[in-house]
């Protein structure tokens, strides 16, 4: 298989991509961390940045009050991912620096892990601790019994460190818990990803199809920014979604579908424009093969088939295919980005794929463009030694086709019991809440409890700290440089993140600790740069510009190297698939054994007296790590479960009541959470917003406020092809009355 990289236009900028030896550097500019941040800060009004709160990473500008104290951030007019506009939680990040619940200097754990009893250390201390403990696991089991969960800016930094350590265990949830379903779909059938930002053109589109893609609430900046302009320009919004997502809303046709029987539904579209010759022949014939098994394939998936299955009306079905056609080759059935629902997505979102491909959207305008992204220079580095084993070593044979770790194996692999060819004995975890984030929270917290050390990297004090041995206290964002962002756009553009301020209390940036660990690992030679701001300014400097310039500037967009972010009439273009073509029948799943074409296959049903749970995002909160913070708590800090008011009048629920919810392995929400009783739900399931239910007392805006999904969600469906944890086959009940004792 190709590379996944491989197709995107690397614009290579001034000088290009030179890999530089160690003895060049000691001639470049060294800025002491104290005196370098002064000097740059030197006379800016706005201080640049980009924004973690998500990871759409939008640029902004960060502004200080007259005494020099963060006053706001607003959106850089430059950047293509946010044009000058920040969302509510972009805005609201600052509440994560003034949050006064953080973490603010290394902890020791000193009694038994998860009774929460820690001491204070120094970072000297601490980082000893660990480099010393994961000197004794390197040398009992081999270094590869080390794994690294990290989500967010910091996960280069500490991927370097155990690459230099001899582990490739290194996992972020944004894969197997995310998108990856969606990029190997995507990548089989087009041999490239969907990326992030996706590469949806939604800006020029005239029909917009959301499978559960809730735009709107799912708040990714630029993407909503282009769909209030494709809907002013008259844009056919079609939402297919169990719930009426705030997208739903904003849509000509609303296909209140059935959860779990999207498959069906895709499939019968696909049969629609085939068999009324609705797709685009000319791009199908010129760079598609499968064609004729694929038609065979869904001779039978007729709208009155579907009925039965997804609950959509025959009418609705066949009108909606032909508003596709009609938009064709402008039209994006939106590949999705949090896809991991019920196990069989990577072949669901093959279906999207190959309705995309037979509408001839992929690589052309209103459709998908080809992106272009900027190429920072890496300087060379020793090279890694050869891990003995990896991931996929654990478990042999399982999810072949998963091209990043998949972070569920490394935690059943820390499970002596389920036999792993090697066991995983040490985790270091940067940014990422495991337990509110892995689905099946006693799996997670077996696997914790079988390890020999657990470290943890953090901005707060969240659940996952809670079991740490080590507390290592990150800075937030607006207190660090980070690397320079490069994701892929329309046009190659750079941005910047520097330090509006110090670090508060006892904190430090991520690259100083991974740099400082490197060091008491005898790794030091990873880590040439003294600091980042010399690593950057290096970098910057290669490229033609300088941090000087950048600390000005935020953002700099370059133009593409050529004029093809679209297919242009009779073009011959590779696709980097395996046959060099857009793979409607799949070869590559064949030859490793899957489906080469998707299938529907049956979910179970909720039991009686049940409700599936579905989840999904608020405006103004992202996952756990704005629970706590004070801006956004102050407009949301709860969530709420919505019921449909069928369902609440035969349990005799009422609006703003607090119940507890169970699910089907027993599991019962910890703490309450408030009916919303809505007709925007269908009656056999019931929605949450994902990121509440916080069991941190150290939190103390958001603990015990609204439920935890995760919780709930005990049943997992795993995807066979690449390891992602479907989260959508738990079913729960309500329960109204627990005694006083039972109750908290
Ligand atoms: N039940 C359920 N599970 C889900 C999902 C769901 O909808 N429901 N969504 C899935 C998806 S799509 C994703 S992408 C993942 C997201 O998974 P995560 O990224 O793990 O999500 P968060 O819960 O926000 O946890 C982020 C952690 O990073 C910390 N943090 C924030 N900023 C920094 C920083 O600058 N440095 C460091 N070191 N730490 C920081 C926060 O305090 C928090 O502990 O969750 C997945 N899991
Ligand atoms: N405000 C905000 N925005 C965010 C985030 C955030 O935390 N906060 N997180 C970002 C991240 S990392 C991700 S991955 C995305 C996730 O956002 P998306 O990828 O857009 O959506 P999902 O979370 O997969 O799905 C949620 C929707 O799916 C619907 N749904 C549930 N079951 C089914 C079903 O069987 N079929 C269909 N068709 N629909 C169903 C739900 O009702 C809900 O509307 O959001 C991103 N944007
Ligand atoms: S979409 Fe909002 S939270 Fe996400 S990076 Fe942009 S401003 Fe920040
Ligand atoms: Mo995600």
């Amino acid at each position: 298989m190709t590379n996944r990289r491989q197709f995107i236009k690397i614009t290579a900028l001034g000088a290009g991509a030179l890999a530089i030896g160690g003895g060049i550097l000691k001639g470049i500019q060294k800025y002491s961390p104290q005196e370098g941040i002064k000097y740059l800060l030197q006379g800016l009004k706005r201080i640049p940045t980009y924004c973690e709160v998500c990871f759409w990473k939008c640029a902004g500008w960060v502004y200080k009050n007259d005494e020099g104290k963060i006053w706001k951030i607003v959106g850089n007019e430059e950047d293509q991912h946010c044009n000058g506009r920040f969302c509510p939680r972009g805005t609201g990040g600052i509440g994560m620096y003034y949050d006064e619940d953080r973490l603010k200097t290394p902890l020791i754990r000193i009694q038994e892990r998860g009774k929460q009893v820690f001491r204070e250390a120094s970072w000297e201390e601490a980082l000893t601790y660990i480099a010393n403990k994961m000197i004794e696991i390197g040398s009992k089991y081999g270094p590869e019994s080390m794994a690294l969960f990290s989500h967010g800016s910091g996960s280069s930094y500490y991927s370097t460190l155990f690459k230099a350590f001899g582990s490739a265990n290194i996992a972020e949830p944004s894969y197997a818990q995310c998108r990856g379903p969606r990029d190997e779909a995507f990548m089989a059938t087009f041999g490239e990803e969907a990326y992030s930002p996706e590469i949806t053109d939604i800006r020029d589109t005239k029909c917009l199809v959301l499978i559960g893609s809730h735009i709107g609430e799912n708040m990714h900046n630029g993407q909503i920014q282009e769909m209030s302009d494709a809907i002013d320009k008259d844009a056919t919004i079609i939402t297919v979604d169990p719930r009426f997502s705030t997208a739903a809303s904003k849509s000509k046709y609303w296909l209140p579908i059935k959860p779990s029987t999207d498959i069906a539904l895709l499939l019968t579209w696909i049969h629609e424009i085939i068999y009324n010759n609705y797709y685009d022949k000319d791009y199908v014939e010129k760079y598609c093969i499968g064609f004729d098994k694929l038609k065979e394939h869904v001779k039978e998936n007729t709208p009155e088939w579907a009925y039965g299955i997804t609950t959509i009306e025959p009418g609705l079905i066949r009108k909606t295919a032909k508003e596709m056609a009609n938009a064709s080759p402008a039209v994006i059935i939106h590949p999705g980005r949090h896809v991991t629902w019920y196990g069989d997505d990577t072949q669901r979102i093959r279906a999207i794929a190959i309705l995309n491909a037979l509408l001839g959207s992929w690589g052309r305008r209103g459709g998908f463009y080809r992106p272009s992204k900027a190429n920072i220079p890496s300087y060379a580095l020793p090279s890694f030694p050869k891990p003995a084993k990896t991931w996929q070593d654990a478990f042999p044979g399982k999810y072949s086709l998963a091209s990043l770790t998949v972070s569920n194996v490394l935690i059943d692999a820390s499970i002596p019991e389920n036999n792993p060819v090697f066991t995983i004995k040490g985790w270091i975890v940067n940014g990422t809440n495991l337990i509110n984030t892995i689905p099946n929270q006693a799996n997670t917290l077996k696997a914790i409890q079988n390890i020999e050390l657990l470290v943890v990297i953090d901005t707060m004090p969240m659940e996952i700290t809670g079991w740490a041995d080590v507390v290592l206290p990150e800075c937030t964002y607006l207190e660090r440089f980070d690397n320079i962002r490069v994701s892929p756009h329309r046009k190659p553009a750079i941005a910047l993140r520097m330090p509006a301020s110090e670090p508060m209390y006892n904190t430090k940036p991520g690259y100083w600790i991974a740099r400082e660990l490197s060091k008491k690992l005898g790794l030091q030679a990873y880590f040439p740069f003294e600091n980042q701001e010399s690593l950057l300014d290096w970098q910057l400097k290669k490229i033609g510009t300088s941090l000087e310039e950048m600390s000005k500037l935020g953002v700099k967009t370059y133009e593409r190297e050529a004029d093809d972010i679209y297919i242009t009439e009779g073009e011959n273009v590779e696709f980097p698939t395996e046959s060099g073509k857009i793979e409607l029948y799949s070869t590559y799943f064949e030859q490793s054994g899957f489906d080469p074409l998707p299938l529907y296959t049956p979910h179970e049903e909720p039991p009686e007296g049940f409700y599936r749970l579905i989840y999904g995002r608020a405006p103004m909160h992202t996952f756990s790590r704005t629970a706590n913070n004070p801006n956004l708590t102050d407009i949301m800090d709860e969530n709420t479960v919505w019921v449909n008011p069928k369902v609440a009048k035969e349990w005799g629920l009422n609006n703003d009541q607090y119940i507890w919810l169970k699910n089907q392995d027993g599991i019962e929400s910890e703490f309450p959470i408030k009916i919303r009783v809505t007709e925007r739900i269908r009656w056999d399931s019931v929605y949450m917003v994902h990121g509440f239910g916080h069991a941190q007392k150290q939190m103390k805006r958001c603990f015990g406020k609204g439920a935890s999904d995760t919780q709930l969600i005990s049943k997992v469906l795993i995807d066979p092809i690449m390891g992602g944890t479907g989260m959508r086959g738990n079913f729960v009940t309500f329960i109204t009355k627990k005694t006083e004792k039972e109750a908290i």
